[in-house]
């Protein structure tokens, strides 16, 4: 019986140590194990990543030493994403999702997650990435006739991007047809509730489960 804790512990290190071939690696590893790739994330590259955040904040940690952790858990995703996607649920499409990072926010990785989990679901997904002017997220919901826009923001400083979303989507009357959903770590329910939000998902799970409620699922 293969060890799945130390499993994750040593992905935990992977990130820690920005080990990209070793993160991808064991990545391949989880798979062969048939280790579900959600809780592989969850359980063993985010602790990581989230220790990385923790040293950088105390100064313990530098910007590039960061960026490394990061690609780190980028190469890990990139082999875990087509199994989460191969564990997709629903052949009937639930919705269509328009999702990114906010203007001036670089942070992808929590936003991919979402997205990935989103198609696994069932929901049609346009992913702009990170940084994406506001209009953009506007411009393909109505060229994809989109019933969600997911709206991900990593920084305090971005956070007004989805105020100024919702206000756009108000200003163009399409309130009615499109909903909008925010999350990322510093963001929150009464956010959510302040700027006039459809919905606050704290992670990738709670998101599909908004969704499906945001589409009477
Ligand atoms: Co930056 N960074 N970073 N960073 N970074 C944070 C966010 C920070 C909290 C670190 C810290 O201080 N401890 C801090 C923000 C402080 C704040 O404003 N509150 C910070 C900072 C300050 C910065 C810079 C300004 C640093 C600098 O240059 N001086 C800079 C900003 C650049 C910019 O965007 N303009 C910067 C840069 C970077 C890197 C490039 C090095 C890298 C990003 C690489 C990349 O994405 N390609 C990076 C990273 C990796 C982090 C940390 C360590 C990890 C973020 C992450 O990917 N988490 C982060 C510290 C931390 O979070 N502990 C930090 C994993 C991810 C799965 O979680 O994104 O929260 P998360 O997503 C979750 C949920 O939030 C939710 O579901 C996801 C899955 O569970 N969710 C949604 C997310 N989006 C959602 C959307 C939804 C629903 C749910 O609906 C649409």
């Amino acid at each position: 019986m293969p060890d799945t804790k130390a499993l994750y512990t040593k992905m935990e290190k992977t990130v820690l140590d920005g080990d990209i071939d070793a993160a991808a690696e064991l990545a391949d590893e989880s798979l062969n194990q048939g280790l579900d790739p959600l809780e592989v994330i969850n359980k063993g590259y985010l602790i990581g990543l989230q220790k990385v955040g923790d040293l950088w904040e105390k100064g313990e940690l530098f910007l590039p030493e960061m960026v490394q952790g990061a690609e780190a858990m980028k190469a890990a995703m990139a082999k875990l994403q087509p199994a989460l996607l191969a564990k997709k649920e629903s052949v009937k499409t639930l919705g269509k999702v328009v999702i990114g990072t906010v203007h001036g926010d670089i942070h992808e990785i929590g936003k991919s997650i979402v997205g990935t989990l989103l198609s696994a679901n069932g929901f049609e997904v346009v992913d702009l990435g990170a940084d994406t002017p506001n209009e953009d997220f506007i411009n393909k919901a109505k060229e994809i006739d989109a019933d969600i826009i997911g709206l991900s923001a990593l920084l305090t400083t971005t956070m007004p991007e989805q105020k100024a979303i919702v206000e756009l989507i108000k200003k163009e009357g399409l309130a009615d047809k499109i909903k909008v959903i925010v999350g990322g770590a510093p963001v929150s329910q009464s956010w959510s509730d302040e700027i006039g939000a459809n919905g606050y998902a704290e992670d990738a799970v709670a998101a599909v489960n908004l969704c499906k409620s945001l589409m009477g699922t």
